[in-house]
């Protein structure tokens, strides 16, 4: 019986954490209000949803999260939901591992769910008794939890304590991902961000289900991550005034770099980091005389030119130093993927960019990773596992398609849609327009199965959003970029293409501004979109 004693003991815990303001809260028995939300006003737009208005359920100062027994994940995922439910509501919201308690519950349940929920997917169910959250891994009902924060008033984004009824609205929700890779890129080459910077933008990556984090960490104008056997890399290519307009100096020591893994793993996220090669390398060739063919370090620059630079082709000590840089690289990156870049190598010739291209690839297998590269790296025929990201601004790309025919997967970023880095139009102070402006419309209205013909939905392995920074300093500077684009971008990854609709996501889009308002995230208040 020492599970009843556990439970009991859990139980007691809780009751005696609640505050005195329990029996005064009017909550818990008035009658049911009409939710604010409906089940289906969520981003991205869950597979099956089904309202019951019966079951509206009514989050008081006597809910606890139950989790499954014995699972540390599940707990964790029940302790994380509760931080972000508590300032607002001001509720104790105990998280308890145990199979059953008498009070108004949110269950997170691993196991149970829908057959159709896979790996990352969840079931959601809202009773007036409670909400049950069931799926077969963590992520699963992380991502539920990131619903059920959707379905509540927009209040509940709020820091301090607020003064209203906490209605969830009834039925069952079943979702799960169309896409299993959906992903967002911070450039921190070319203006550096900081690890709070970062950790910022996963906190709102993850409310909008994406899964990866790739960050372009090195270009021709900053190196941005320690490597122990080149050190100077940092602390001169990474150095003062190493930044686009000459600021600086910003990099991420290992310690920092697995902080922010950890932390973008707490929510679910993977990182995925890149080094750009065999071009964006001058930061590197201006570091270390002997990276480059003559020997003669090249100017540091901080312009924002492409394509200039190109490491030493035929030069063993570059095979040393690319081999250096993965294999400190995958040591400290728990994820599946290490990203070589490899686009824009203009100052390469073809055959050149082939037989470098050819030698790398292994080098990421020999430490344990798949390999990920800009699109051109599919111009060197790699092995099947190889993942191309497509940045094209057009719908035919042949090695790209003959790639996708051999086996090979891709993500989809397609420069003129996918780019949180373009202007929304003319008159967007920040971001570059050379892939065209980008409003929200045009963000939304594409398919990345059928954006680039011969590469079709086996072919595509999900959707990325990039956000390059040579016009973004400040945290500001990305929510202005990034919101309202990417939860567009999320949205394509995630839902169904049956789903998609735009008068429908406009009008999910403009209910999100006022949670986006009370987390103090910077937007562009596009007109396309009637914002609440
Ligand atoms: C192209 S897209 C680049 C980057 C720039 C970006 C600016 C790609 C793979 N390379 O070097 O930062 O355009 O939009």
């Amino acid at each position: 019986m020492r599970r009843r004693h556990t439970v009991t003991r859990l139980l007691a815990a809780a009751v005696l954490t609640l505050p005195l303001t329990v029996t005064a809260a009017p909550a818990a028995a008035a009658p049911a209000a009409a939710p604010t939300r409906q089940l289906s006003d969520v981003i991205p737009a869950p597979v099956e949803t089904r309202p019951d208005p019966r079951g509206t359920f009514i989050l008081s100062p006597l809910t606890v999260i139950r989790t499954t027994p014995g699972s540390a994940a599940a707990r964790q995922v029940g302790r994380q939901l509760a931080d972000t439910l508590r300032p607002a509501t001001g509720y104790p919201l105990p998280v308890l591992p145990v199979p059953f308690t008498p009070l108004p519950e949110i269950a997170l349940l691993l196991g149970g769910a829908d057959a159709r929920v896979g790996q990352q997917g969840y079931q959601l169910d809202v009773t007036r008794r409670g909400v049950t959250i069931r799926a077969n891994t963590a992520a699963g009902l992380f991502a539920g939890t990131q619903t059920l924060r959707q379905l509540l008033p927009a209040q509940i984004e709020a820091p301090q304590r607020q003064r209203t009824t906490w209605t969830v609205p009834g039925g069952r929700i079943v979702d799960h991902p169309r896409f299993a890779y959906r992903g967002a890129m911070l450039d921190l080459a070319r203006h550096f961000h900081t690890v709070d910077e970062i950790k910022t933008y996963v906190d709102l990556l993850s409310q909008y289900k994406i899964n990866y984090l790739h960050l372009h960490l090195s270009d021709d104008q900053g190196w941005r991550i320690q490597i122990d056997s080149w050190p100077l890399l940092t602390t001169v290519g990474g150095g003062p005034g190493t930044g686009v307009d000459g600021v600086g100096p910003g990099y991420l020591t290992k310690a920092d770099y697995k902080a922010v893994v950890a932390y973008a793993a707490a929510r679910h996220i993977t990182v995925i980091p890149e080094i750009d090669m065999p071009g964006h390398t001058n930061a590197a060739q201006s570091t270390y005389a002997e990276l480059n063919c003559d020997k003669v370090a090249t100017p540091p620059r901080t312009d924002t030119a492409v394509g200039y630079s190109s490491l030493c082709i035929h030069d063993e000590l570059t095979y040393r130093f690319v081999e250096d840089v993965i294999r400190e690289l995958a040591e400290i990156t728990p994820g599946p993927y290490l990203h070589i870049g490899g686009d824009e190598a203009h100052a390469t010739t073809d055959e050149d960019y082939r037989t470098f291209v050819q030698r790398v690839l292994p080098l990421v297998s020999k430490y344990g990773k798949r390999a990920y590269g800009w699109n051109e790296i599919m111009k060197a025929d790699p092995a099947a596992d190889v993942v191309a990201q497509y940045w094209g601004t057009g719908t035919t790309n042949a090695d790209l398609a003959e790639a996708a025919a051999r086996g090979n997967k891709v993500v989809m970023s397609p420069a003129n849609k996918a780019y949180l880095d373009m202007k929304y139009d003319r008159n967007t102070p920040l971001g570059l327009s050379w892939a065209g402006y980008i409003e929200v419309r045009t963000a939304y209205d594409w398919d990345p199965a059928t954006r680039v013909a011969g590469v079709g939905e086996d072919a595509v392995l999900g959707v990325e959003a990039p956000l390059w920074s040579e016009t973004l300093r400040s945290i500001d500077d990305i929510e202005y970029m990034a919101f309202p684009r990417l939860p567009a971008i999320a949205e394509l990854g995630w839902s169904t293409a049956a789903s998609h609709d735009w008068e429908s996501f406009r009008t999910r889009l403009g209910e999100q501004a006022p949670r986006w308002r009370l987390q103090d995230v910077d937007f562009y208040p596009s007109a396309q979109v009637p914002w609440a």
